[in-house]
């Protein structure tokens, strides 16, 4: 089975199995749609005059971007082709964001600014034939969404979480002090890629003077790096540079391979899409397990209270039956004979059964009230003050997986009246858990 018919057999699945489930608890489920809408993307981000369009127009053999010294693009630019006769054409960034069939449609909300700042090219190289590549404006120094005109840092997670690939550029001079590239690294990335999606590379490594003055960048970046992620193992970092540019002063023979392996990392990165849509799926599937099981708890713990009421409402009811009328006629004088006394007589008769049935009325209301209005409030306000108290936090996956779900639960508790305490979460809770336990396995095991 190959990667397309995967996707398919996936997106089937997930329309089926997951959307209603994802639906009934109002788990945004976008995110996922879109990555299933397209094709395979990779993301080029990093410095202004790292090399990124350079890198492009080297992939696709055509002078598609334009590059230069000093900041020179101020767009995203996705790359594609669309077949031979499309070669030449370009999309702008309204109709991008509107059609229903491309994944940019979440892109709608940023302001008018961005869109002016968005296009696709077509190109002719049939290499890009089953994926994308996006081109996007270098990270600045002090600069502000103002300046920007949009939120750029916005703009790069969307596009992050989409990619099956996204290329972090840096290039010697400023080996990883750029403000943007900062917050990207520390802040936008770890919430939009995961490390296993990310990959870095220093290019223009010939501008430096000699191989001292490249192991100075080099371990600046890689310090940067550190200081950014606050991981302490440093990642795999490409050294290369463009073909037609090396100087003199550095013998780049060492690294002269780097550059091919990149590029044909960024072309065969469609084979990730399969096992990053299966990521994907498995982190919020795993998110909305958790919301599952909390909603479940929850409806346990209010179920034993109503039995509780319950079991009180019955015994009251019963004593209410058959002494509300007797304790009538000491207090007040009337009924002239209780239901209790008209059974001792064997005269019962519709008339006795009047105040039985009120008392039990009454007795049922009051305890509807008493449940609805100061158990369930009760509980709901307790659990509402320590919603973490509805599930087991055993591990830090579980933990981490908390911190996004919390609000979510919060607000699905706030929001469900005690009608929910009756939907069947404990069977929407066997149907994820097996999703997770033997669907999601057989397709990991189909893409080994
Ligand atoms: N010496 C050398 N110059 C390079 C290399 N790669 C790119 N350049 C040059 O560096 C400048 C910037 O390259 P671009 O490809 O425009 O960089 P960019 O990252 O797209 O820049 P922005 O679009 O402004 O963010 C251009 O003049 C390129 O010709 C390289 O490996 N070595
Ligand atoms: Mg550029």
């Amino acid at each position: 089975m190959d990667e397309k018919e995967l996707q398919n057999l996936l997106k089937n699945r997930i329309h089926h199995t997951l959307l209603p489930l994802f639906d009934k608890y109002n788990r945004d489920f976008s995110d996922l749609e879109s990555l299933l809408k397209w094709k395979p993307l990779v993301l080029l981000i990093g410095n202004y005059s790292s090399g990124k369009s350079t890198l492009i127009n080297e992939l696709t053999g055509e002078e598609i971007q334009r590059t230069g010294q000093a900041p020179t693009d101020d767009s995203f630019t996705i790359i594609t082709h669309d077949g031979p006769e499309q070669a030449g054409t370009e999309i702008p960034g309204s109709s991008l964001v509107n059609d229903d069939n491309l994944p940019f449609t979440g892109l709608k909300d940023q302001c008018e600014q961005l869109i002016s700042h968005l296009h696709l090219k077509k190109v002719a190289t049939p290499l890009l034939g089953d994926m994308a590549i996006i081109d996007s404006p270098g990270m600045l120094d002090s600069v502000t969404e103002k300046d920007r005109g949009y939120d750029y840092m916005a703009v790069i997670s969307r596009l992050a979480k989409l990619a099956d690939l996204v290329v972090l550029m840096f290039d010697p001079l400023k080996a990883g002090t750029i403000k943007e590239t900062y917050t990207a690294i520390r802040d936008t990335l770890p919430a939009s890629a995961g490390e296993d999606r990310l990959v870095f590379v220093m290019s223009r490594i010939d501008e430096c003077d000699s191989t001292s003055d490249l192991v100075r960048s080099y371990g600046a970046l890689c310090w940067n790096l550190s200081q950014m992620t606050g991981r302490k193992d440093i990642p795999q970092i490409f050294l290369t540079c463009a073909p037609d540019s090396p100087r003199p002063g550095l013998d780049i023979t060492p690294w002269s391979q780097e550059r091919d392996q990149l590029k044909n990392k960024i072309l065969t990165a469609p084979k990730f899409r399969v096992f990053h849509i299966l990521q994907d799926i498995d982190r919020q599937v795993n998110e909305l397990q958790l919301t599952c099981e909390a909603m479940v708890n929850f409806s346990k713990q209010v179920r034993t209270k109503i039995l509780d009421i319950g079991k009180v409402t019955l015994v009251t009811a019963i004593l209410a039956f058959f002494f509300s009328g007797l304790l009538s006629k000491l207090l007040f004088g009337f009924p002239e004979q209780s239901l209790l006394e008209a059974l001792l007589q064997g005269e019962v008769g519709l008339a006795h059964l009047s105040f039985p049935l009120a008392g039990v009325t009454l007795v049922v209301m009051g305890c509807w009230i008493w449940l609805t209005r100061i158990t369930f409030p009760r509980l709901l306000k307790q659990r509402l003050a320590a919603p973490k108290s509805l599930v087991t936090l055993e591990t830090d996956y579980r933990r981490h997986l908390w911190n996004k779900v919390e609000p979510h639960v919060v607000a699905l508790l706030r929001s469900a009246g005690l009608g929910q305490v009756f939907a069947a979460h404990s069977r929407n809770l066997q149907k994820i858990k097996k999703f997770l336990q033997q669907d999601l396995k057989e397709f990991y095991e189909k893409i080994r």
